[in-house]
């Protein structure tokens, strides 16, 4: 299915110096960047973005966690760009994360593990509204 899906490299993703190298694994898939851009999100953001994870043992960690420094956040275009992505990313725990992937290759911990990706495409669409203006992305590229 055509769709589109949210990337974020996280602030630890970022402190490594590895959005490069996430970029290329990213590119080597037949998906199109149609936005991107590097930001800092605010505690209110934060707590939209991660609204389902509020009132869990590790919710207070997570969101100082991610406004701790700047993300980038990167919409994606094509056919089944949320598995792809998903899968390009890896296991959310990097413990079970598989080699190859980029929290395989990169994270040690659950929390600092290197990116988001959109679960779904209804998650795609509330997060790329969440995160992006109308105005910054790209329509028609093809
Ligand atoms: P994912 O969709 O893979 O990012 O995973 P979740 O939506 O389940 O979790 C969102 C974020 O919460 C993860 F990126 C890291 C954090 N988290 C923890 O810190 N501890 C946990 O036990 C589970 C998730």
């Amino acid at each position: 299915m055509f769709e589109q899906t949210f990337l974020m490299i996280k602030p630890d993703g970022v402190k490594k110096k590895i959005i490069g190298d996430i970029l290329s694994r990213i590119e080597q898939k037949e998906l199109d960047i149609i936005a991107m851009k590097m930001f800092q999100i605010t505690r209110e953001l934060a707590e939209i973005h991660y609204e389902e994870h509020r009132g869990k043992e590790f919710y207070e960690d997570l969101i100082k966690f991610i406004i701790s420094g700047p993300v980038i956040g990167i919409i994606l275009e094509g056919e089944d760009a949320v598995k792809i992505i998903r899968n390009l990313a890896g296991k959310t725990n990097p413990k079970e994360a598989e080699y190859g992937t980029i929290r395989g290759d990169y994270a040690f911990d659950i929390t600092k593990n290197i990116v988001h990706t959109s679960d779904s495409r209804i998650s795609a669409q509330r997060e790329i509204s969440n995160f992006f203006k109308k105005t910054e992305i790209l329509n028609n590229i093809k």
